[in-house]
């Protein structure tokens, strides 16, 4: 399978126990000093998504990409748990861990970064390509 090739993390132990009709696709993202590990993630347009963002560093990071900022998203947290229009960025603290949830619909490839100050430049960034 695609996804699995690209060297991503497919979890079935992050699968909800009732995820409907439609599989949802989970990704686990690593985040550190600097850079996104996978930095490369395929998604399927309309199939929905469930990122796992895991900050592994010593610094804070965030994770920001203009796709998210017009797609309605959940966001599960340890501490939050909130619906939003659009999100704009997520920091996580060191250690912190949060989970993105959306459905895909525009297809393209579209750039996200980490974008507190100098991080990108270092490295921190990624593409997720939506098929
Ligand atoms: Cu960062």
């Amino acid at each position: 399978m695609r996804l699995a090739a690209a060297g991503l993390v497919i979890g079935a132990l992050l699968m909800p126990a009732s995820a409907g009709a439609q599989a949802q696709t989970a990704v686990r993202i690593e985040m550190s000093e600097f850079a996104f590990r996978p930095a490369a993630i395929t998604l399927t347009a309309g199939r929905p998504v469930r990122l796992v963002l895991v900050n592994e560093g010593q610094i804070a990071h965030q994770f920001e990409t203009a796709y998210l900022r017009a797609l309605p998203v959940r966001i599960v947290g340890d501490t939050l748990h909130a619906e939003m229009p659009g999100l704009e960025f997520i920091r996580l603290n060191p250690g912190g861990t949060a989970r993105l949830e959306f459905v895909p619909r525009r297809k393209g490839r579209f750039v996200f970064a980490c974008t507190i100050e100098g991080h990108q430049e270092a490295g921190m960034r990624g593409v997720l390509d939506v098929r």
